[in-house]
């Protein structure tokens, strides 16, 4: 997270009205954690990490379950975290995959969403224009396989 070498973690927390924070490695098993969001409301069901802007320093994801956010937290690389909201109404907002789904060469926000009330689910992705992020209906050619992916 801070390109010290040294591999931090990242973690939210599974109760109601969890935070979403970063563990800095200071080495021999030792771990300070430094607060990312510390007021969500609900339960961060998922977080991830990756350089999603390639400005050289890493950036969270969390999958908010119940109040159904999927948010961006940007690091200004002092690991100083702005929340982008991706996504505030992805019902049961559940597992969070970084990748560039359409080739386009930035990376786009896939999600798995579990509604408890219905017992549906869903799978669906948000192409990133710019950082400005929509939910498509769109095919995705994987291999030989053809996803429909909304
Ligand atoms: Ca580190
Ligand atoms: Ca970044
Ligand atoms: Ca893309
Ligand atoms: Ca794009």
């Amino acid at each position: 997270m801070n390109n010290d070498g040294l591999m931090d973690v990242v973690s939210g927390g599974a109760e109601h009205n969890s935070s979403v924070s970063w563990w800095e490695n200071l080495g021999q098993n030792n771990f300070e954690e430094h607060i990312i969001d510390e007021n969500l409301g609900e339960v961060p069901r998922y977080v991830f990490s990756v350089d999603f802007d390639f400005d050289n320093d890493m950036d969270v994801f969390a999958a908010v379950l119940y109040s159904n956010d999927i948010i961006w937290y940007k690091n200004n690389g002092l690991q100083e975290f702005t929340p982008v909201a991706i996504d505030t109404n992805f019902i049961g907002a559940h597992t969070i995959d970084i990748k560039d789904l359409d080739s386009d060469g930035d990376l786009d926000v896939l999600c798995s969403g579990f509604d408890n009330v219905n017992h549906e689910g869903e799978i669906a992705w948000w192409e990133n224009d710019n950082f400005y992020f929509y939910q498509t209906c769109d095919f995705i050619q994987v291999s030989a396989i053809t996803f429909y992916l909304c």
